[in-house]
């Protein structure tokens, strides 16, 4: 073997480690950087030596595929449902027929029940050839280049006889509510629950957007070549999926059904601690051999029984529906009804997502409606109790204009969000504004929404950059109703020390469409830089595998507005971190250049257009003279404007400085 393969084979294997040390045992052993360098040492050799590149490197991850249909597969074993059981006694009849069939005492394995979708995983010579979902039992659909994209699906094992395995492909309530809030940005239709959303994302043609959508699986059975492994019961099965590095769920076993119904009864309240959905409790007979007496029925197991929780729904009244605008203009209605108790926790509003849902399920003000916890977490209005409804109760309509700035909205076709068209609504600034300063984005410690709202109430931000001009309003901070001293201090702090974050969060502050956290440290590691990435053409861009040409475009639509490249430039002259090459501040488009600024400018303060000329190479002076390069005009303009024309000074309004500016930095 030549040495570029034994490192690529061991890249790969130290690889693989690590995923399975993130993603089975979550225990990460590197930092992101080192991973990131190690995979893409592998990914620059296999595309220097494509003759050792090889379908299960972790590589290939990441999608790429893009199919017309997916192809069916035939099963050759009908991948079996399960029976339902709803309460203790349906369980304790369940025990008498095994018990009284067999003539014997059972054991029982329990695991929880994966609220997601059943797929069926092949492997020939210790590779992972194809995945299927369950389809019918029957018929199901080949999903392979999707299943390879779930970090938890083990490429190669160390198992040369075909296997087939059995698992649920599930998201976790983190990740679906990622998903969801992302739908809604992108006006699409928010998932009901994670299982929709897991089976929305497992069944997308294009595999990129499969692997965006962070799947993970459960394994649980084998369903061919049990004979192959020295296995014997549903433990033993376990216990081989592990060494094979499947992701298995936790299992448990019990001497008598008693002491089954007494753990069912724990599990119900720690259900809602679990990171992923689960429905109920898998209940199997342990030992193969007494499967094998019980045998099947044409769609289930005689072996096993599914407990199902009960629906934790709750009852209210609608006392109110808000509408609300969100940072990109999407219009939601929001539904705040009398708070009530589900799932563990007390809840008072719902999203009812748009106007369609609203019609379909004809939810109204004053209404009676059953609402639970979608995926656990998000508050849905699943029913109106129509029995309840008040006489005099109205359909619900959405209002034709902006709620906060009365613009126009529009729905674009194929969307089923409404919008608010305005760029400069101030619904969208102010949400904006809440996401810059967020945990996910600038990290701003103590700066939460309700700060954002009075900041905004009393004029002292009103665009991101504005954000590190604070400090120069701490009186007026320190007389705010609520605010003393020390807590004012401490926030100008965190805002200072936001200044030196990666960049990468800076990306994510300013809300691109479609770029959020996960797309900006891509983008931040291939262009060390924020100036190097406004420079990049859209091939440059969607050359990088995570990035797809709607990202492109919006990158380079957003970039390509004077508004925005006039704050980006105002937050390099406050020294907000940009990679590195923007601080280098003498060049720029008034490099050597001295400017006088005069009159009332809209869209800058003094200290602000000061701040934008010295990023871009310039120098601010007092009095117009013959030294003079350029005068910025705003309005009322005096003397010194006149002074500039007898002089024949170039004479720049705002606009025309903004356009300068852009032209060299976008
Ligand atoms: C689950 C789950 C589903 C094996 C043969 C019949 C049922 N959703 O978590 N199915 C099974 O077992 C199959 N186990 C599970 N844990």
């Amino acid at each position: 073997m030549s040495e570029i393969q034994k490192r690529i084979e061991a890249l790969r294997s130290q690889i693989d480690r690590l995923n399975d040390a993130y993603y089975l045992n979550d225990a990460p052993e590197v930092s992101d950087s080192e991973y990131d360098a190690l995979y893409n040492e592998l990914r620059a050799l296999e595309s220097e030596y494509p003759a050792f590149d090889s379908p299960d490197s972790p590589t290939k991850r990441v999608g790429g595929a893009v199919l017309s249909i997916f192809e069916k597969v035939q099963h050759t074993r009908t991948l079996l449902s399960l029976d339902n059981a709803y309460d203790a006694e349906d369980l304790r009849a369940f025990n008498k027929r095994v018990e009284k069939e067999l003539g014997e005492h059972v054991v029982y394995t329990v695991e929880p029940k994966i609220d997601g979708l059943t797929v069926a995983l092949l492997y020939e010579n210790g590779k992972f050839v194809r995945g299927a979902t369950r389809g019918d039992g029957e018929t199901g659909e080949d999903v392979t280049e999707n299943v390879k994209t779930i970090r938890s699906v083990p490429l190669s094992i160390a198992h040369a006889l075909p296997l087939e395995v059995r698992g649920e492909v599930f998201l976790s309530k983190a990740q679906f509510v990622k998903i969801n809030t992302q739908q809604e940005r992108l006006g699409k239709e928010a998932f009901a629950n994670p299982r929709n959303a897991a089976a929305g994302s497992l069944r997308q043609l294009d595999s990129k957007i499969a692997a965006s959508r962070g799947l993970d699986i459960f394994v649980f059975d084998v369903i061919n070549g049990v004979e192959g492994i020295d296995a014997h019961s549903q433990m033993d099965a376990f216990e081989k999926l592990k060494t094979w590095r499947f992701k298995t769920t936790s299992i448990e076993v019990f001497e008598h059904m008693e002491s089954v119904i007494e753990y069912i009864e724990t599990m119900q309240e720690k259900r809602h601690q679990l990171p992923y959905e689960i429905d109920g409790l898998v209940i199997k007979v342990n030992h193969f051999e007494q499967r094998e007496r019980l045998g099947v029925t044409a769609k289930s197991p005689r072996w096993a029984i599914a407990y199902k929780f009960p629906a934790e729904m709750a009852q209210t009244t609608i006392k109110e529906i808000q509408v609300q605008v969100g940072r990109t203009g999407v219009i939601t209605p929001l539904a705040i009804f009398e708070p009530v108790k589900v799932a563990g926790s007390v809840i008072g509003k719902a999203t009812l997502h748009n106007q369609d849902y609203i019609d379909e399920k004809d939810i109204r003000v004053g209404d009676t409606v059953f609402v639970q916890k979608a995926g656990d977490v998000i508050p849905a209005v699943v029913r109106v109790e129509l029995s309840k409804r008040p006489g005099t109760s109205v359909p619900f309509k959405l209002p034709e204009n902006c709620p906060v700035c009365a613009s126009q909205t529009i729905r674009k076709a194929g969307e089923v969000a409404l919008r608010c068209i305005n760029e400069n609504c101030p619904a969208k600034i102010k949400r904006l504004l809440m996401h810059f300063v967020s945990r996910t984005a600038m990290n701003i410690d103590g700066f939460g929404d309700a700060l954002v709202e009075v900041f905004i109430e009393n004029g002292l931000i009103e665009s991101l950059a504005d954000v590190y001009t604070l400090h120069t309003h701490r009186e007026t901070l320190e007389n705010l109703e609520g605010f003393g001293e020390k807590s004012i201090q401490k926030l100008l702090e965190a805002i200072e020390k936001s200044k030196s974050n990666d960049y990468y969060r800076l990306l994510v502050g300013f809300g691109i469409p479609l770029i959020g956290e996960k797309a900006a440290k891509t983008l931040a590691k291939y262009f060390p830089t924020l100036e190097s990435l406004m420079g990049a053409p859209v091939e440059a861009l969607t050359a990088i595998d995570e990035i797809g040409d709607k990202m492109a475009n919006s990158l380079i639509q957003y970039f390509s507005q004077p508004e925005i490249i006039a704050m980006i430039n105002r937050l390099n002259a406050y020294g907000v971190n940009m990679g590195t090459a923007l601080k280098a501040v003498t060049e720029g488009v008034f490099s050597g250049k001295t400017l006088v600024v005069t009159g009332t400018l809209t869209r800058f303060s003094r200290d602000e257009i000061k701040a934008v000329i010295e990023s871009n190479g310039g120098k601010v002076s007092g009095s117009v003279s013959a030294k003079t390069d350029f005068v910025v005009i705003g309005e009322n303009a005096g003397s010194k404007a006149d002074k500039a024309a007898q002089l024949s000074i170039p004479i720049l309004t705002e606009e025309q400085f903004l356009l300068m500016i852009e032209e060299v930095s976008g």
